[in-house]
């Protein structure tokens, strides 16, 4: 791997050199290989927004500063294809090479996924401090190590703007990030609008909508579409389901933990059969992805029977869709994920839940729930097993280093670099130890995989972000960066590197994060200290 430092590349190439400046004038003048065309429009709006960039698109023949061409042999690159599963609903080469000649740069793309990517590269090489645009002369081959490099995103315990969760799709696109995973219903809401039940979705006590409609989630499949990310839709069953019971009391049935914020849905309550294959169906209808997420996660109270058998009952619902399953890793105790279903990796052995503190920390009536808890916890190696003994394969969300609802463990800084305290109430899940950004910079996903899940297939990452703690934009920008930019660049490849050198490139970063509203990003003493 070649790398001239300083660069502002994150994630950083596989090869990339950075040549001498070239004066490319006041616009980005790019022509664009037929079939383009939708291409270049979204890289000029995300450029806009991004880098406060004009895009020029000129047609053949003008004087164009860049070039961008299909039809790269993706093989001659010499980069490894991407493993794992493919997310999207049609399946894309994203690999493309970089060269600069005689002042035109020249990009070759195996798809217009490779071409966006390539685009999106372009965009953060260029500098944009002075009267004209200046561009390094370029050159770059590269692909992901993953096609599947995502953000898990908590869409119910905090409401965000459409424009809020648009911003986070564009800070994903400008780290090449290739899903958005949006859990869309929990305990404390549901947050997608269905026809069959219209109760089910939020409303606020003050009687106002607190969901999208089916119509609003379609845009913003289309609005995340366009940039190359797939959402992953997850309705969360048959546990977390309170919110919808609560609409819905003939959908309850009482459970070891009987609770009204700890409710499942059970297979021998036959309308809870058919509420849950029904907003299945309903989900199925307007996801054009190949995956539909169950969830699955903590059903606490449920009998380990019921459990399984409604876990098979959604999986066979979900295939008869048409659709591949995944499912948050104690679904594996159903034995009925294959090698074309995922199940999505999350409880790291660090964060084993520590029973005993929450048994003197909880009141009297709440020491079931503990004990239902330390189960779920204690299994959760023996899911990984049942999971790789059928091979199926592994989304790799482990809660430790992925789930950046973590607290920051190395401090923060004021714009001087002078050392700040940790301020009472900031966000970050009080229940998990408190880790640095830079121990991302080291963390492999394949090594994780060989050694904390039994060499299991992977098929991508997820990082996540859970919103207990998130209430403004400013709360999340705060628990996402710098953290995840870096995650993006271990999904993408990962070769570890200088701390000095990740943390110069991600410093070079915060225009772009002030220009998307994400100003509140944690001024980490790593990344920013002097
Ligand atoms: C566990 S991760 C959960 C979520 C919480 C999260 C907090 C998972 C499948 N379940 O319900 O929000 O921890 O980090």
């Amino acid at each position: 791997m070649t790398h001239t430092t300083p660069s502002p590349l994150v994630p950083l190439p596989a090869s990339v050199h950075l040549g001498d400046p070239i004066a490319l004038g006041e616009t980005l003048r790019i022509e664009a290989a037929p079939g383009l065309d939708a291409v270049l429009d979204t890289f000029a709006t995300l450029a806009r927004r991004t880098r406060g960039v004009e895009v020029e698109p000129v047609a053949v023949g003008i004087d164009a500063r860049i070039r961008v061409e299909l039809g790269l042999d993706p093989e001659s690159t010499g980069i490894a294809p991407a493993a794992g599963f493919d997310p999207r609903p049609v399946p894309a080469d994203e690999r493309f090479t970089i060269d600069t000649h005689e002042g035109l740069v020249l990009l070759r793309a195996a798809s217009p996924e490779g071409a966006f990517r390539g685009l999106v590269t372009i965009l953060q090489a260029l500098d944009t401090s002075g009267p004209g645009l200046v561009l390094p002369a370029l050159t770059i081959v590269d692909g992901p190590a993953f096609a599947w490099r995502g953000l898990s995103f908590d869409t119910v315990r905090h409401l965000y703007p459409t424009a809020e969760i648009e911003a986070v799709i564009d800070l994903l696109a400008y780290h090449r990030i290739s899903v958005l995973h949006l859990h869309l219903s929990d305990t404390q809401g549901w947050r997608l609008e269905s026809t069959a039940y219209p109760r089910a979705a939020s409303v606020s006590a003050a009687g106002e909508r607190e969901h999208w409609t089916r119509e609003e989630f379609r845009a913003l499949i289309t609005f995340a579409a366009a940039r190359f990310i797939t959402i992953i839709p997850e309705l969360d069953l048959p546990g977390h389901t309170a919110a919808a019971i609560a609409a819905y009391p003939e959908l309850d049935t009482p459970g070891t933990f009987d609770h009204p914020q700890v409710k499942f849905l059970s297979p021998e309550n036959p309308e809870a059969v058919t509420f849950a294959t029904t907003v299945l169906s309903e989900l199925a209808e307007i996801s054009p992805g190949p995956y539909l997420h169950i969830g699955g996660d903590e059903a606490f109270g449920m009998p380990d029977e019921q459990y399984a058998d409604f876990v098979r009952l959604l999986h066979a619902h979900v295939r008869s869709l048409g659709k591949r399953v995944i499912g948050w890793q104690e679904a594996a105790r159903a034995e009925v994920f294959e090698s074309s279903d995922v199940l999505q990796f999350w409880i790291a052995e660090k964060d084993a839940f520590d029973a005993d503190a929450m048994r003197a920390s909880v009141p009297e009536e709440y020491l079931p729930l503990v004990e239902l808890a330390a189960k779920t916890f204690a299994h959760a190696p023996g899911d990984i097993s049942l999971a790789t003994g059928r091979e199926t394969p592994i989304l790799v969300s482990s809660s430790s280093p992925l789930y950046l609802d973590r607290r920051h463990a190395e401090g923060r800084v004021d714009a001087d670099g002078t050392p700040l305290a940790e301020a009472p109430g900031e966000p970050g899940f009080p229940h998990y130890a408190a880790e640095p950004t830079s121990g991302l910079n080291d963390w492999d996903p394949a090594a994780h995989a060989r050694t904390a899940l039994n060499d299991a297939r992977v098929v991508g990452v997820e990082a996540a972000i859970w919103a207990e703690t998130i209430e403004s934009i400013d709360d999340l920008a705060f628990l996402l960066l710098p953290r995840l930019p870096l995650v993006a660049e271990r999904m993408w490849r990962a070769e570890s590197r200088e701390w000095a050198d990740t943390a110069a490139r991600l410093r070079a970063q915060t225009p772009v994060w002030d220009a998307l509203g994400f100003g509140g990003y944690y001024r980490s003493a790593e990344v920013f200290g002097t």
